[in-house]
């Protein structure tokens, strides 16, 4: 039986963001972001869930650090709060916000943990969204200030910057599909905030090489992979589609400096404009970053439909499901990285996010067995270390989520944890048996007997 046996400065993590752990949402100066309006507004969220108090970690932020020392953790990924930081997205500094974020980060460095910012994990000020948000190409140039402050105030201190999580998410999720605040359903609109968003992620990134900190920078995308399903011409080209939907719209232009013509062209034959991109912008967002971040939890099965306006159709093959009914398919991971390699870095490479959600439930004597989430990691972490073993610059493992949490559109219903939180009981954290996988994980920097 052969073990497994990550690189020796691999670095292991678990990550979190702030509108989905903090609560405290009207608390010491902070300003409203678009996540509370929308949750605040009955009917977007199951169960009218909201994140007001969520697992109260800006009040709970020492008791939690100790959870990560007690797991072991190299780092902790977590976002900060733009309106915390910027009750109305630009002008006047909430000195509050800062002091907590720096509080976190010093208890963090004196734990012995290394701390990762994403700067924006989806709560936009809503002053700035009433301007249009992410549509208006002014939220850019305030992003890129907000985020210089950040540079400023805890640069010396954070060694690892995210600008953006998931632009994909913010783009269509919330923008086309609507299930995310702002809650919008327009293609056109989706496309403007894709483009404001990444041109925001190279303005903060070429402010930080200003800036001169000696820490990292990079982006976070969610990426899946795609397969097509059968070997069928038609398959194929809709596989391509799908691909160039969800991933490459986002990795073209940060690596290559380029949307997908594939994608351009379709847009181009439905709208005279389907969105602006000015002179330059191109070269700002394929600036160069010091690491790619990518957030896996699935891969996608597509087959060929004429009807469909990106001509593709997702399949959902007999397999094992989580409960958010994505399947699970490790070797997707793999082959995502094996590709990324390939065709567009060669690292380093962070898994931001990777984990799932279970029905969990606590045991009789106040245990938490998840054995299906202890599976599904090892599975994955198997999964990475295979690309390892290929040749892939990967650096980092941070899985989703230290602790159960508000889950966007499904409220809490839906845990993602290797901690539990007790809601009902003063929000009592409980470690599930997936965090003391990790903890061994950790400890042996690798699995032990397979
Ligand atoms: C991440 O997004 C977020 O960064 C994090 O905040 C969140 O809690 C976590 O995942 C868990 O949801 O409907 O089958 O076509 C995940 C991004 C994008 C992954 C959409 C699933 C659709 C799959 N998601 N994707 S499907």
């Amino acid at each position: 039986m052969a073990e497994i046996v990550f690189p020796e400065n691999f670095e292991w993590g678990a990550a979190t963001a702030s509108y989905q752990i903090e609560g405290a949402y009207n608390e010491d100066g902070k300003g409203e972001s678009i996540w509370d309006r929308f949750t605040h507004q009955k009917g977007n969220i199951a169960n009218n869930d909201t994140g007001d108090l969520a697992c109260d970690h800006y009040h709970r932020y020492q008791e939690d650090i100790k959870l990560m020392q007690k797991i072991g953790l190299d780092t902790y990924r977590f976002s900060i709060s733009w309106p915390r930081i910027l009750p109305a997205g630009n002008g006047k500094i909430n000195q509050k916000g800062i002091d907590f974020y720096k509080n976190l980060v010093e208890e963090l460095l004196e734990a012995g943990i290394k701390p990762a910012a994403t700067l924006y994990h989806w709560d936009l000020p809503q002053k700035l969204q009433d301007n249009g948000g992410w549509e208006n190409r002014d939220t850019a140039k305030y992003f890129d200030q907000y985020a210089q402050i950040m540079y400023r105030e805890l640069g010396d201190l954070i060694p690892r910057w995210i600008t953006h999580n998931e632009p994909m998410v913010v783009s269509m999720v919330a923008n086309l599909w609507g299930e995310h605040a702002p809650g919008n359903q327009e293609l056109q609109k989706a496309l403007q905030v894709a483009h404001n968003v990444l041109l925001s992620h190279g303005l903060a990134a070429q402010s930080f090489r200003e800036s001169g900190i000696d820490g990292e920078l990079g982006i976070t995308l969610n990426l899946n992979h795609v397969y097509p399903n059968s070997d069928s011409k038609k398959d194929q080209i809709a596989a391509d589609y799908c691909d160039a939907f969800n991933n490459r719209w986002f990795l073209d232009p940060v690596f290559k400096g380029k949307y997908p013509e594939k994608l351009m062209d379709l847009y181009q034959n439905k709208f005279d404009q389907p969105f602006e991109v000015k002179a330059g912008d191109l070269d700002i967002i394929s600036r160069e970053i010091d690491f790619l971040g990518i957030n896996y939890y699935s891969r996608a099965v597509v087959k060929y439909d004429e009807d469909e306006f990106y001509n593709f159709k997702t399949i959902k093959p007999e397999a094992e499901y989580t409960e958010m009914n994505w399947e699970v398919y490790p070797k997707g991971l793999t082959d995502l990285l094996k590709r990324l390699d390939r065709e567009y870095t060669k690292g380093p490479i962070f898994i931001t996010e990777n984990g799932a959600a279970y029905d969990d439930q606590i045991a009789e004597d106040g245990s938490v067995h998840d054995p299906k989430r202890v599976n599904y990691l090892k599975e994955h972490f198997k999964a990475a270390h295979q690309a390892l073993e290929a040749g892939v610059n990967l650096a980092g493992y941070y899985v989703w989520s230290l602790m159960d949490n508000f889950e966007w559109a499904y409220g809490y219903n839906k845990r993602f944890g290797i901690i539990y939180i007790d809601y009902d009981n003063h929000q009592k954290r409980i470690l599930k048996d997936s965090a003391r996988l990790l903890k061994d994980v950790i400890e042996n920097n690798g699995l032990k007997n397979k």
